[in-house]
């Protein structure tokens, strides 16, 4: 039953529906399948499907933002639900994100935002399309504990670079973790450009956080 109702949610966030991805978010959140699960089984499915789809050019720009219109109705009402199942509000650090210059994937970047403050960090959500001096001066203001940057373009994963390079000639890049994320982003790509760690998705990157901040062991 559960599993025809993310089928079904993955469908309308392909096709753009989102009257019914939003319906079909209550029905599976009333069916008691767990926020994240609805994430990764039908939202980031039928994104991906969608690209997809657009790699091959059977879909257009249009089809790729409608696609993420439903799959924003579809978090709207996630977000909450995701939110109130983390009582423990302790506070694990302060985190600042966004997507970097060049680039207006929003919607990778805010789940991780999301995930972050469900597990008690403090988030500075800076958005998309971030110059690089926008994070250096966020950082050096927050004294943040963690810099997430977003890149979901080949041609913006560079920027990531550029900030590191930034924060050191601003002398911040001893005082931050800086952790990178996005569709054309890796490990190794992480570790050229001199970054704390590479995560895949929202669940990862709060579990790397916990670890390059000692809150938890790395075998955890
Ligand atoms: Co664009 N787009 N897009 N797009 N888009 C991709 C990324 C693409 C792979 C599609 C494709 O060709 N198959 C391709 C990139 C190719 C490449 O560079 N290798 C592409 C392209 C080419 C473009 C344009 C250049 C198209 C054009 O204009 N010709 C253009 C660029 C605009 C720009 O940014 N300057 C463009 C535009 C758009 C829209 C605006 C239409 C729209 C975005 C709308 C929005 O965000 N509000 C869009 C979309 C929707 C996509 C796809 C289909 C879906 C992205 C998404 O939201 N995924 C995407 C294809 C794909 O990724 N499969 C595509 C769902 C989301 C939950 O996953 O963002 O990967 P993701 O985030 C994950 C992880 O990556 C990770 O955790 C997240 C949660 O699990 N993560 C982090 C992300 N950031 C992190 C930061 C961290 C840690 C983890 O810090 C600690």
């Amino acid at each position: 039953m559960s599993d025809d109702l993310l089928v079904q949610l993955t469908q309308a966030v392909l096709v753009g529906d989102f009257a019914s991805a939003a319906a079909l978010t209550k029905d599976a959140l009333a069916a008691g399948v767990e926020p994240l699960t609805v994430i990764d089984r039908s939202l980031v499915a039928g994104m991906d499907q969608a690209g997809e789809k657009f790699s091959s050019g059977e879909y257009f720009l249009p089809n790729l933002l409608i696609a993420a219109r439903a799959m924003q109705e579809s978090m709207d009402i996630l977000e909450p639900e995701l939110l109130s199942r983390d009582e423990q509000m302790a506070n694990e650090g302060t985190v600042v994100i966004g997507t970097v210059h060049g680039d207006i994937h929003e919607i990778g970047k805010s789940l991780v935002g999301t995930m972050f403050t469900a597990n008690g960090f403090k988030v500075h959500d800076l958005g998309v399309d971030v110059p690089v001096e926008t994070f250096v001066a966020c950082v050096r203001d927050t004294g943040a504990d963690i810099l997430g940057l977003s890149a979901l373009l080949t041609t913006t994963m560079v920027v990531q670079r550029e900030v590191i390079e930034a924060l050191s000639e601003a002398g911040l890049r001893e005082s931050v973790k800086v952790l990178v994320g996005g569709a054309p982003v890796n490990a190794a790509w992480a570790r050229e450009i001199g970054a704390d760690g590479y995560a895949a998705d929202a669940v990862a990157a709060v579990r790397l956080a916990q670890q390059v901040l000692g809150r938890i062991s790395s075998s955890t």
